[in-house]
């Protein structure tokens, strides 16, 4: 996983008139190319830590900075869309809540460290999720994100036709994740995980606005996927595994399930458990960058 000196990679955009323009205006950051040194603020950029909520994002690059000893970091931002906290060599950055909110960040983080020609970027997804047979409190990492469908694909629509990404996650990092978690005696499991556009319906909850299908037929989709391996279910995966594969970034999942879906749709777990729950890909993630940047 260390950055291997002789093959540096480079994240550059696969977009010629991105490299041509002169100035770009990274419109959800309010952060334009020109107006801020970008190599100079962001070029020593090793990996970015997604997460779905903003104070969340905040609170980890908070503990961040107190564990490595840097300055408690202010949010780089200058938009209300999203949050940028840096800390040393790691970004910590918000999605919000499904695939089309983490595509317009992920694309502009990638734009970000392009402008910066920031080199060997590993990108890792910290969340929240919805077990599938597995307890709650457990840590999922993700083998592998599949779609609605059960497919390892990433849907798009693009001048009105379907349009497949195949969803890439790096196997090393995962397993080197996987490997960790035992070794720090986290409840930890790797799975695949199911990527659903929506919370309710998309993930078979009976307690939605709507419902057409009886408990019977929830039970029977969660002991299907779990046969074939599904362990979680959340609302960003497969555009993270697929943007990130495309760009040819490295990236890993590490989600918190907050309940076990066999038995409850409700998440009625008290704050103190939730902070303790989304605690754990945060204890696991920062101390794989440690080890990895010696830091
Ligand atoms: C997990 O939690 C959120 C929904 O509550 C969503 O962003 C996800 O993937
Ligand atoms: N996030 C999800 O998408 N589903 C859950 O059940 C919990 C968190």
């Amino acid at each position: 996983m260390a950055p291997n000196q002789s093959q540096t990679t480079q994240v550059t955009a696969q977009n010629v008139s991105i490299s041509r323009t002169k100035d770009d205006f990274l419109y959800h950051f309010g952060l334009s190319s020109t107006a801020v040194d970008m190599p100079k603020m962001f070029g020593d950029v090793k990996f970015v830590c997604a997460g779905g909520s903003a104070s969340r994002s905040k609170h980890y690059a908070e503990e961040f900075s107190r564990e490595i000893g840097v300055a408690k970091p202010t949010n780089l931002s200058r938009s209300d869309r999203f949050v940028i906290y840096k800390t040393g060599p790691v970004l910590w950055i918000n999605h919000g809540m499904g695939a089309p909110s983490l595509s317009i960040m992920l694309i502009e983080t990638l734009k970000l460290l392009h402008h910066a020609k920031a080199e060997d970027v590993c990108f890792v997804r910290l969340g929240t999720s919805g077990g599938v047979g597995v307890a709650p409190g457990s840590v999922v990492i993700s083998t592998v994100a599949v779609n609605g469908e059960l497919q390892e694909e990433y849907v798009q629509w693009i001048a009105g036709k379907r349009v497949t990404r195949p969803t890439r996650l790096c196997p090393l990092l995962s397993s080197s994740l996987s490997a960790l978690a035992v070794h720090m005696h986290l409840p930890a499991v790797s799975g695949k995980t199911l990527c659903a556009d929506d919370f309710y319906e998309g993930q078979m909850r009976l307690d939605g606005f709507f419902c057409e299908y009886e408990e019977q037929q929830k039970l029977s989709f969660l002991t299907t996927i779990h046969s074939l391996g599904v362990r979680n279910i959340e609302m960003e995966s497969t555009a993270f595994a697929a943007i990130t594969g495309r760009a040819g970034v490295r990236a890993a999942i590490v989600c918190v399930a907050l309940l076990n879906r066999m038995v409850d749709d409700q998440v009625t777990i008290s704050k103190e458990l939730y902070l303790d729950y989304e605690t754990r890909p945060f204890k696991l993630v920062s101390t794989f960058i440690r080890k990895q940047l010696k830091i």
